[in-house]
């Protein structure tokens, strides 16, 4: 089975991508590969910081390795928080960002959003991107225990409940990040 090294310090990310690919790849983690270094993320959209991360990581390993750069873009907030996801109300609290997004809707009636994921492959051949989008709509408040992140305020369009309040075999079959690793799958399996 092909090694390929997952770039991310997000457990939740590491543990649904390797649920997604099931087996196909051999997904490694930064800790498996000795790698305890912060990854840059620098730029001012996702397309940048996914490719920042796999270039940087490639650079250090020399093995193949992939990132991915993810965020919640609100229609009425012009996309935001966009790149600035992970941490926008200052921090990485999960609770405190939810909230900022909630109280910045509160009084508008468009309340469509995304969630949209760019994973960057990289081996000695160079980068390619692969996007996976899933569209829905922001919840008047927090609903769900389940997920990560902003999962309890996402009801992705079709449903009437939250990713948090939705199954993680459900939210699998669905989400950005399953849209986006089926693109890369193809792709590694295109490889061989
Ligand atoms: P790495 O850069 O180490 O991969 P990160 O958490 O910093 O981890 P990002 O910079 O891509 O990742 O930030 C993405 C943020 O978007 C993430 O921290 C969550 O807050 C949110 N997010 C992404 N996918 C999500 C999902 O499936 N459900 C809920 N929130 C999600």
């Amino acid at each position: 089975m092909k090694d390929i090294c997952f770039a991310t310090n997000n457990a939740h990310k590491l543990e649904e991508v390797r649920i997604i690919l099931g087996g196909r790849f051999n997904v490694l983690s930064l800790k498996q590969v000795d790698f305890a270094g912060e990854l840059p993320e620098t730029h001012e959209t996702i397309e940048e910081n996914s490719l920042e991360k796999a270039e940087y990581l490639f650079d250090k390993l020399g093995i193949p390795v992939f990132s991915e750069d993810s965020g919640l873009e609100v229609d009425a907030l012009n996309g935001r928080p966009g790149v600035h996801t992970a941490h926008y109300a200052g921090d990485r609290n999960a609770i405190r960002n939810m909230d900022k997004v909630i109280s910045e809707l509160s009084n508008e009636s468009d309340r469509s959003a995304q969630f949209r994921a760019v994973i960057t492959y990289m081996d000695e051949s160079g980068p390619r991107q692969f996007e996976g989008i899933i569209k829905g709509a922001i919840a008047p408040e927090k609903m769900g225990e389940d997920g990560f992140g902003y999962d309890p305020i996402f009801i992705p369009e079709g449903y009437d409940q939250t990713f948090a309040e939705l199954s993680a075999a459900t939210k699998n079959t669905m989400s950005h990040r399953k849209r986006s690793v089926e693109k890369l799958a193809q792709f590694l399996n295109s490889l061989n």
